[in-house]
């Protein structure tokens, strides 16, 4: 018997630039698509755990048809939640990864009818590791309780301390301002 997930998810991967004139989408590919709990730890079992990475390497779990980039028509008008663990030796990022994984698919970051969540990342790079979770809206219109419900549910997740902050920015500042620099809109 296999347990049915409430969406179907897929994962992608970006590999390591290889030559100086990869961009983005030559980076960019999609692994596998899954919709049970059973499907999910036959992939989790069977791929590289993040810790094994090389440097510029990216996990994106998304809902399917969503492509994890900002220019996708369900996340222009989104912007992500995110935490840089700059202490690479002090995260176990294995398990905040599977964890994080875990709350996207079992759909433990929303309530039901929210329908923010699009995706969860993680940022493999030389001086840290960054895991990010995506949202459909930047809380314009009133949405902004839901994003802040969001987030710090995001943070339990990710077992940052309380007196430490996870910051929500919108991709379109991201896309201009290049993504380390995008400007913070909320902090929980
Ligand atoms: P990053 O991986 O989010 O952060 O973005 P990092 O600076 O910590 O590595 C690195 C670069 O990847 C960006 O400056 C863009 O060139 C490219 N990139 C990242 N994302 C998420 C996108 C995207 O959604 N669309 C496009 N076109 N490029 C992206």
């Amino acid at each position: 018997v296999k347990h049915p997930l409430l969406n179907s998810w897929s994962l992608w991967f970006t590999k390591p630039p290889s030559s100086k004139g990869d961009n983005w989408n030559d980076l960019l590919k999609e692994v596998i698509t899954f919709d049970t709990v059973e499907e999910f730890w036959g992939v989790y079992n069977n791929i590289t755990a993040c810790s094994d990475l090389s440097h510029k390497s990216d996990y994106h779990l998304f809902k399917k048809g969503v492509r994890p980039e900002w220019e996708d028509p369900q996340n222009k008008h989104g912007g992500r939640w995110s935490y840089t663990f700059k202490d690479k030796k002090a995260v176990n990022i294995d398990e905040l990864w599977l964890h994080v994984q875990l709350a996207a698919i079992g759909e433990t970051l929303e309530d039901e009818g929210d329908n923010e969540i699009m995706g969860v990342v993680v940022n493999v790079r030389k001086a840290f590791y960054r895991i990010g979770l995506w949202t459909r809206t930047t809380g314009k219109g009133g949405g902004k309780d839901t994003l802040m419900k969001i987030g710090t549910r995001f943070k339990e997740v990710l077992q940052i301390p309380a007196n430490e902050a996870i910051d929500f920015s919108g991709h379109t500042d991201a896309a201009h301002a290049g993504s380390t620099r995008a400007k913070t809109k909320y902090t929980v």
